[in-house]
């Protein structure tokens, strides 16, 4: 059957609210009324044809997709883990193909437009369209070079290498050696700065590619009907994308004086550290705050610990004791002096173990909520090391290859604290791809974005000082104020810090799709955006020969990233609710759900929901209300609040927006 165009659908329902209109009219001829019954009814019996056609529409289209992505996802994943040409080939050519199956879906999907369809019919239409971060030009061409430009730029990335020499030797290192080196409290300054900007440096030859990618991506984003992509990305929120915006703007404002007390306390810290370089015009160098973006600063917690004399809450120290116990093991099992290749064998095999336990931790709290164990692919297939005869792109990921079993992680993981939470992380992107994997794959995803960021996290917030001494991870606790106030500053220098870095980024982003920053503005923007959310400087002049931005491994990845700002509202949110479903009594901060099948229930509902229905709903159903709700956190980090306006006391706090002289300080309260 052919159906009627859209701008005919939209003709009828005008002329139904016009009979609507004209209830008061004088009763019409026996006549007419009879025609006007047999219109409709006919109209009646061509609106449910429609609707079942767009029922088979979506069916089709899932099935497709059912069909289709797996050879997408394989080629993605050989493109990330053996980086070069051929993978980049293969990936980027299968990358094209599914987008342009998408594009022709979407195209197809017009003719429904402005029909009254089922709601999961009308749903999948919108997600459909949502469907990909990365919009396909529908000129063939385009479509190519884009695929092939993006995949280039992952690779790069993955492949990153500063070099240099020392004593006459060429020494090379990538990425994780170099945060190893801001990581360390140890490392001097210049040895932060060389780290810092060598990494940066590897960004330089993105610059021109990504400038290309943004015209190719907004070429796409044009032909599906936004105004360029990052208002794409602002649609995906079940809410109007200039809304969108603003309410990220309301929620930055909520949380906005927790982190610039925050921001005060650590450079005042950095101040005594490192003298007057230890700030930059009121804000923090950004090669010092311990991570490579000063995105979380964690790594800083030596430097501000607030209570010296309290047990250490860093589990760090355990994991790397445990992997040199484990070494020695082996090293003894071995019954011969170890020649230089035994020790890179074992080494490797200590590495792979080490990272299969910490994993196995993180399963075990998803276990005790009443979730499944992982799949035996997922331990097969994952990578969990980083090999050491090829390239991959080591920033952390989880994937759903098929949209049913086929789940993994890919990461790089090292004994650290950093890569444990982060281990938790992905496991609560795993946990949602299984808990969703009945549904349709369109509606395989998140809530919204913000929520499958924010699964693993939530589950972080419950590894309490005494859940983790109860796993033998670090020495028992004490109860008082003190050990309070540091397991929350420790806590606040990963989530406190990282609420306007999780702002900023899109912030710029959306301003380089909409063309209100230049090409030729890229690098002024992205440090004038540091220093007006973050309060953060780099080191050195950088003028638009760098792309600072680009080092960031989102941009040349091209993820969006305001999901991540969201969850750090949302962990907050639903941590709340589901320590309300255990039966929670007591301060947030205090609460741990280990072991809760109540709130484990709560939970896998939530995530069996996928994105079959807005978000507001999910949410509600959680937690009783729609909003985003930065009360939460206010709520968990009320005593360090309290705590860091003391200490700021009599402090100049603030920082002038701008690259010029201190001018808007103001004496926190
Ligand atoms: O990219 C990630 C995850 C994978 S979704 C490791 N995160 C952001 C980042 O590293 O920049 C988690 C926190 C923020
Ligand atoms: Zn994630």
């Amino acid at each position: 059957m052919i159906l009627r165009p859209a701008p005919l659908a939209l003709a009828l329902a005008g002329c139904l609210v016009v009979s609507a209109c004209q209830r008061d009219a004088p009763p019409p001829p026996i006549e007419p009324e009879a025609a006007q019954r047999a219109a409709d009814t006919e109209a009646q019996a061509r609106t449910a044809a429609e609707t079942a056609e767009a029922d088979a529409f979506v069916a089709r289209v899932n099935d497709t997709l059912r069909a289709d992505y797996p050879e997408q996802t394989a080629a993605q994943w050989l493109s990330q883990t053996y980086i070069g040409p051929d993978s980049a080939t293969v990936a980027a050519k299968a990358t094209e193909r599914g987008l342009a199956q998408l594009g022709r879906f979407v195209e197809e999907s017009r003719r429904f437009e402005g029909l009254e369809l089922t709601p999961a019919t009308g749903r999948a239409l919108q997600l459909l369209k949502l469907a990909t971060p990365m919009p396909a030009p529908n000129d063939p061409q385009a479509l190519a070079e884009l695929t092939r430009i993006a995949t280039r730029l992952d690779q790069a990335y993955g492949a990153g290498t500063y070099c240099r020499e020392v004593d006459g030797e060429r020494q090379c290192r990538q990425l994780g050696a170099l945060e190893e080196v801001l990581a360390d409290p140890a490392s001097d300054y210049a040895a932060h700065l060389d780290a810092w900007s060598g990494w940066h440096a590897v960004a330089v030859p993105m610059r021109a590619d990504y400038q290309r990618f943004v015209e190719l991506s907004n070429q796409g984003a044009r032909d599906l009907g936004f105004a360029d992509t990052g208002a794409l990305w602002r649609s995906g929120y079940d809410m109007d994308a200039d809304a969108f915006r603003e309410e990220t703007d309301r929620l930055w404002g909520q949380v906005k004086p927790l982190y610039d007390n925050l921001q005060c306390y650590v450079r005042t810290r950095l101040v005594q550290k490192y003298g007057e370089q230890g700030e930059i015009d009121g804000k923090i160098p950004a090669h010092l705050t311990g991570n490579m973006w000063a995105q979380q600063w964690g790594n800083l917690w030596p430097l501000v610990m607030p209570y010296r004399n309290e047990p250490q809450l860093s589990i760090t120290p355990a994991l790397q004791a445990q992997r040199e116990a484990l070494l020695q093991e082996r090293l003894t099992a071995l019954g011969r002096p170890p020649s230089p290749a035994d020790r890179v064998e074992l080494e490797r095999e200590v590495d792979l173990a080490m990272a299969r336990a910490m994993t196995e931790r993180a399963q075990d709290f998803y276990v005790s909520l009443g979730l499944p164990a992982l799949p035996e692919s997922f331990w097969e297939r994952s990578q969990l090391v980083r090999p050491r005869d090829r390239d991959v792109v080591c920033h952390a990921s989880a994937w759903s290859m098929d949209f049913a079993d086929d789940v993994r992680i890919k990461m790089c993981i090292r004994p650290t604290e950093e890569d444990f939470l982060t281990i938790y992380h992905e496991l609560g992107h795993i946990y949602y791809y299984i808990a969703y994997k009945e549904q349709p794959p369109l509606f395989q995803a998140g809530a919204n974005d913000g929520f499958h960021e924010a699964i693993g996290d939530t589950v972080v917030l419950s590894m309490t000082p005494e859940y983790l001494a109860s796993i033998g991870l670090i020495d028992a606790q004490r109860q008082s104020n003190e050990a309070l106030i540091n397991a929350q500053m420790k806590m606040a220098l990963d989530k406190v810090a990282f609420l306007p870095f999780g702002l900023l980024i899109d912030r710029w982003r959306w301003g380089v799709f909409d063309g209100s920053i230049a090409p030729g503005e890229y690098n002024a923007a992205w440090w004038r955006l540091r220093a007006q959310y973050q309060g953060v400087a780099p080191p050195e002049p950088r003028g638009e020969e760098f792309f600072d931005a680009g080092a960031k491994y989102h941009v040349p990845g091209n993820t969006p990233y305001t999901r991540y700002f969201l969850s750090h509202i949302l962990q907050f949110q639903f941590y709340r609710a589901l320590c309300e479903a255990a039966g929670h009594q007591g301060p947030l901060h205090a609460c741990n759900i280990h072991g809760n099948a109540e709130a484990g229930a709560k939970f896998r509902a939530m995530l069996a929901a996928g994105a079959s229905q807005p978000w507001q709903q999910t949410i509600r159903e959680l937690t009783g209300r729609e909003e985003l709700d930065a009360s939460a956190i206010l709520d968990y980090f009320q005593p360090l609040s309290d705590w860091l306006s003391q200490q700021n006391q009599g402090h100049a706090c603030g920082w002038p927006e701008g690259g010029g002289a201190p001018a808007a300080r103001t004496a926190a309260r």
